[in-house]
């Protein structure tokens, strides 16, 4: 029918029908009026331009620095206003990294503990964000962070007990491998060996903040994690979720060059991990990871933005993994001695620190002495306590696995369990060693 009515106009009137129709049915706009597109806001252009750049023009992100690599203000920087006690305790709790990793890393060695992770060049990043936050605000972490818990008040004897597996691990009961810290009492959520899961956990938390009346305006969810995990499908998933359910989730990238032996490079080909933060209409900034007043600075107003704004926020904190990366690792496989050694002197995050507390006259090598053998002294303790301890009863191993009631599962293997104590418990000696170390040595289990 249509056909019959087009066919039958000849071609002269049907050109002059045609535009009458589309004059009539197209409004008129200019090349910089906007609005009539209906999925965007943004402004026409004739120029055909591509870009892959969010600092424009090709140019890469800035790096905020407030300190250089001896401790003196940059011209122009602001040096957050803290008092010497503040300033203290931040060299403090840096220090002690080092210390408990230097400890931890060998009692592995020598067969005591069944893995562990060091943070050694990462001391600026993780005390001058923890020294940000409040201390109820929920941290979500990978598995360096350790220094978040040490800096709201974990002791070394938790510290141990979750290494050692020892049954006064209150949050992982020895059934997470060391590091996998965990404290509900101090706000940190159980770390998980899988990459990146608590990236999407974390804008959840943020949410959860949101609706809670009590909490809303007042915490924040921190989410840490690395540049290899940030490759992770969940990095996205966090990210978008954070920003189109806005929840205040503040999210801590330590860009630390590696994720085991893949370089940074080969994990990313656009600006760093800061640069996706636009993309989800996040605030984002790009810090010094080594200079913890840069740090300090970022995280506090990071964590303002995402509490004022109930929005999230993306800080990517660049610094360098001085050690391997756990102990199943040997790093200088895939990457020079002398670069790490050169890193290690270069620019190195306690030191930029201490040269800055040392010109205020707020630190002294007698001070670095004395607290150094104090702190060692103190976690030889906690190490020697937690090796005397005997590990959660047998039992404890099926608990909590599952909420809810127990499933087929758990009791099928409970149930194998105690037939084969019954056989070898008494009678074969690797398991008469092996039940010595629980609390009860599995007699109630039996
Ligand atoms: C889903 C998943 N894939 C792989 C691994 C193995 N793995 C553990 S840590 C790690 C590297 C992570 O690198 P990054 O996120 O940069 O953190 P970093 O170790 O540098 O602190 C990998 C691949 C894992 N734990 N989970
Ligand atoms: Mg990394």
């Amino acid at each position: 029918m249509i056909r019959a009515v087009r066919t039958s106009v000849p071609t002269t009137r049907r050109a002059f029908a045609s535009r009458r129709l589309l004059s009539s049915s197209v409004p008129r706009f200019s090349a910089d009026q906007h609005g009539h597109l209906p999925t965007t806001q943004s402004p026409i252009t004739p120029h055909l331009e591509f870009f892959n750049s969010v600092a424009g023009e090709g140019k890469t992100i800035p790096t905020y620095r407030v300190i250089d690599g001896a401790g003196n203000p940059l011209e122009g920087a602001r040096v957050p206003e803290l008092d010497e006690a503040l300033a203290r305790k931040m060299y403090e709790e840096m220090t002690k990294l080092p210390i408990l990793d230097n400890i931890l890393y060998n009692v592995q060695r020598q067969g005591k503990i069944a893995f562990y992770m060091t943070c050694y060049g990462e001391e600026a990043t993780i005390i001058g964000s923890a020294a940000a936050l409040a201390p109820d605000d929920e941290v979500l972490g990978q598995y360096r962070e350790m220094g978040v818990l040490l800096w709201r008040g974990f002791s070394y004897d938790s510290v141990m007990n979750q290494c050692f597996g020892t049954h006064e691990d209150i949050a992982t009961k020895g059934k997470q491998m060391p590091v996998h810290f965990g404290s509900r009492e101090l706000h940190f959520h159980t770390i998980s060996s899988p990459l990146a899961t608590q990236i999407p956990q974390a804008a959840g938390v943020g949410y959860a903040l949101k609706r809670d009346p009590l909490r809303r305006g007042k915490n924040c969810a921190v989410v840490y994690f690395g540049e290899g995990a940030a490759s992770e499908g969940d990095f996205h998933a966090g990210m978008l979720l954070a920003s189109t359910i806005p929840s205040p989730t503040l999210f801590i990238c330590r860009n630390n060059g590696f994720a085991i032996s893949t370089p940074a490079s080969e994990q990313y080909h656009g600006d760093g991990i800061a640069s996706r933060g636009p993309g989800y209409g996040v605030h984002t900034i790009r810090v010094d990871g080594n200079d913890i007043l840069a740090v300090y600075n970022a995280v506090r107003e990071a964590r303002r933005r995402c509490i004022e704004e109930g929005r999230a926020v993306l800080v990517e904190a660049m610094t360098y993994r001085v050690g391997h990366h756990s102990t199943s690792d040997d790093s200088f496989a895939y990457r020079p001695r002398q670069e790490v050694e050169n890193r290690k002197r270069l620019d190195n995050p306690l030191a930029r620190f201490r040269m800055f507390l040392e010109a205020r006259g707020w630190w002294s090598a007698e001070e670095e002495d004395a607290f150094k053998a104090r702190v060692k002294g103190e976690v030889m303790q906690a190490l020697k306590r937690a090796e005397e301890l005997p590990k959660p009863p047998v039992e404890e191993m099926f608990n909590d696995v599952y909420a809810g009631e127990e499933p087929w599962n758990i009791k099928e293997q409970k149930e194998e369990l105690k037939r084969l104590l019954k056989k070898y418990g008494s009678a074969y000696e690797p398991w008469r060693t092996e039940l010595r170390k629980h609390k009860g040595e599995g007699k109630e289990f039996v």
